[in-house]
């Protein structure tokens, strides 16, 4: 056998220096770097932007690798040195390979959850996993055997005398050094990137794949150790204070919704200063920014909240979804969604309501599926279809770094929409009023922009303004299919858009000073729309309850008609007459409607005042609010941190197995239910007879709706943002 190899390899000559240990070590992590950098171009679609994320590109993959396959330099015995030095490159190897073809299935990288979960992979994919091998494949692997042979029949001679300590400590040192440095620019060029660990596609762009893997497993191990100390015991205390902060329904409202459609549209980054607001350009000409989200605002179908408020903490947007969906608040660091939303079990709106009322549930989102793990957690959030930026048609002319733009993204939405059949629950996650606030594209320029020294700030209301357009196209589709009439729809801000850190140059924009603009201000910004739209009720009106995003799900429950006194919800109902007017934010501050307690001080709302510490009657009442907001966020803590919704069973919902979601071939899915279904079969498609709606969307560009004003206000093309992002953002 040796001698038929050996045979093969023949006159073959390979290099001298491949005899020495460096030589096939250095030779090796060449090879390494080489791969996983053909891997960054020709598998993964990392995003690419400027030249400092090619030069990260370039440098990410030699760090790590230089550190874990060093290892084998330091062990002096000669077999076990390169039996080690294949043994680690092998594995390196096979880890990048692997990425590189689940990647071609899952447009995702793979996390220590699925691996441990591999062999449901496996199955899932079934004969089709064949098909994600490509022929250059053997690009990646060939060269472990040729080794291995070559070093086998001594083609590669082993050398005996090992390598020097100090040479072995200085390559650490180095790789240190250069992680170090790769760590460094990857903060500046994204800061928040690890604490809040949003996209698996940043952490591989900026970190490379060995060092995600391993950040992915020390937080699966984290996240493992406190789950594994919780108990059914722990329930207790939660069991109690949910029972004690219930609100009970007013029985007016309770039910007016019933069997309808829900569609959630969430209203990125939108604050409720923009509700009838008006930016006045440099002529005086008063502009008013968001004419449709106002009219609705004020219509007789809709419940309108003007002191609700955003708790989310560093998982911004999906904190808002679990706040929204679930009535538990975010993590006190980093997101749920990424932490634990694909390994802990939630008792979310689209799974009671499939369960309880027989909803089919949709998520729709031009984004990669895996920005805040949301692939995983919609499973986890009972979620029948999840439609990511797969399905629709996203090109480098409609989208932004953050994905598809809104008045494609919902017009596209439409054909997937009637395929769905109904009573359905259903998320339309808008994104282009995001950070940077740049222009949409040259059609979509015309808004004017605001003139304060913040770019940021001068482009948020064009964003917002396109938005609004791209709802109101919306409502035009729902109105005109039919679907509207027997919807409920909820409109949401996540979270704020202009950051603390710049309100002071926006302080003069909503009629204040920036020399006195203070932390007082900062908490009033917070407040974003929250808006209940039910069509055909007459009797809406704008409530004022103080109120935050943890009271959207016993609310919404509640309107169709659904008991909620069997699940841990942390809100409470806005309509009930038996709620508490004490607003949580995530960080322990807290409004009600006579203080704002904001980061350390109180104050009146009344006139922006300080509460000082002779008042002591009032501190008192003050301890006590800071207690049950201690308390609120501890006791969601408690059910997030140690998973324990698994052991609840009172709620009586079977619990989710993620296995039987796949978001994969989903367009096939609902045609199958459909014809199962056949006359039964309640789509919008079906009841109109298989004929499309999609024709009905009309969807126009800011030029369409303005010419005369663009066509006078020529292009200026000074007004694209590339300002470095802050922490906040
Ligand atoms: C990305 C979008 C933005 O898909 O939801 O998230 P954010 O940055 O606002 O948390
Ligand atoms: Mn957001």
């Amino acid at each position: 056998m040796t001698q038929k190899i050996k045979n093969i390899f023949g006159k073959l000559r390979l290099p001298t220096f491949l005899n020495t240990r460096l030589g096939l070590f250095f030779t090796l992590l060449i090879l390494l770097w080489a791969k996983t950098i053909f891997a960054y171009f020709v598998e993964f679609n990392l995003g690419v932007e400027n030249l400092m994320q090619y030069v990260i590109l370039f440098i990410n993959p030699i760090a790590s690798s230089l550190l874990i396959l060093g290892l084998a330099l330091y062990i002096r015995s000669k077999k076990l040195s390169y039996i080690t030095m294949m043994t680690i490159y092998s594995l390196l190897v096979l880890l990048l390979f692997s990425n590189a073809v689940y990647y071609r299935e899952f447009t995702d990288f793979i996390t220590i959850n699925t691996m441990l979960g591999a062999g449901k992979v496996a199955s899932g994919l079934g004969e089709s996993a064949l098909r994600l091998f490509r022929p250059y494949d053997l690009i990646y692997i060939l060269d472990i055997p040729f080794f291995i042979l070559a070093l086998a029949t001594k083609k590669i001679k082993m050398q005996e005398k090992p390598v020097k300590a100090r040479y072995s400590l200085a390559f650490s040192a180095i790789a240190v050094l250069v992680f170090t440095g790769n760590l460094n620019l990857a903060e500046s060029e994204r800061p928040g990137l690890l604490t809040r660990t949003f996209s698996r596609e940043y952490l591989v762009k900026f970190l490379g794949i060995n060092a995600f893997t391993v950040y992915d497993g020390v937080q699966t191990y984290q996240t493992n150790q406190i789950k594994a100390e919780a108990s059914e015991n722990d329930l207790l205390a939660v069991e109690n204070y949910v029972d004690e902060h219930y609100a009970a329904p007013d029985e007016s409202m309770f039910g007016i919704a019933e069997g309808r459609n829900v569609i959630y549209v969430h209203l990125e980054s939108f604050q409720q200063f923009l509700i009838d607001y008006s930016l006045v350009d440099e002529e005086g000409v008063a502009h008013e920014v968001t004419p449709f989200l106002n009219s609705l605002y004020t219509d007789q179908s809709t419940y309108s909240f003007d002191n609700f408020f955003h708790q989310v903490n560093a998982g911004k947007t999906s904190d808002a979804e679990t706040l929204m969906e679930n009535s538990l608040f975010g993590l006190s660091q980093g997101s749920l969604f990424t932490q634990s939303g694909s390994t802990n079990t939630f008792q979310a709106a689209p799974d009671i309501l499939g369960q309880t009322a027989g909803y089919t549930s949709a998520v729709f989102h031009g984004n990669s599926g895996n920005f805040w793990n949301r692939n995983e957690t919609y499973k986890s959030f009972g979620y029948d279809y999840f439609f990511d930026e797969n399905y629709y048609d996203v090109t480098d002319d409609n989208s932004f770094q953050y994905g598809l733009h809104d008045k494609p993204f919902f017009e596209q939405s439409a054909q997937y929409l009637e395929q769905l059949q109904q009573p359905f629950y259903t998320k339309f996650l808008a994104v282009s009023n995001h950070y940077p606030y740049s222009d949409i594209s040259s059609e979509e320029s015309g808004f004017p922009r605001a003139t304060t020294d913040d770019e940021t700030i001068n482009g948020y209301f064009a964003t917002a303004n396109y938005l609004d357009t791209a709802v109101e196209e919306f409502f035009n589709y729902l109105k005109a299919s039919g679907l509207y009439d027997n919807s409920i729809i909820i409109l949401y801000g996540d979270h704020y858009g202009i950051s603390n850190s710049r309100n002071q140059d926006l302080a003069e924009l909503v009629g204040e000073t920036s020399s006195s603009w203070n932390n007082f201000d900062n908490a009033q910004m917070q407040r974003v729309p929250y808006m209940i739209h039910i069509p055909g009720e007459t009797g809406g009106y704008v409530n004022h309850t103080y109120s935050g995003q943890v009271d959207a799900l016993p609310t919404l429950m509640h309107l169709l008609g659904i008991d909620t006194s069997n699940y841990l919800m942390l809100g409470q109902d806005l309509f009930s007459r038996e709620r508490e007017e004490l607003v949580a934010f995530r960080n322990g501050s807290f409004i009600t409607p006579e203080y704002t307690s904001y980061n350390g001080l109180t104050y009146y709302n009344e006139n922006g005042r300080i509460v000082t510490s002779a008042q002591t009657a009032i501190q008192d009442q003050l301890e006590i609010l800071q207690n049950k907001v201690n308390l609120q966020l501890s006791i969601s803590d408690q059910i997030n941190n140690g998973d324990l919704l698994r052991f609840y069973s009172d709620s009586g919902l079977t619990p989710i197995d993620t296995d039987d979601y796949s978001y994969l071939r989903q367009v096939q899915q609902m045609q199958d239910i459909t014809a199962e279904l056949g006359d039964a079969s309640t789509s919008l498609l079906s009841l109109n007879g298989g004929e499309s709606t999609s024709d009905l969307y009309d969807s126009k560009t800011y030029q369409d709706y303005h010419p005369v004003e663009v066509a006078e206000e020529t292009t200026d093309s000074s007004q694209v943002d590339e300002a470095e992002e802050p922490v906040t953002e």
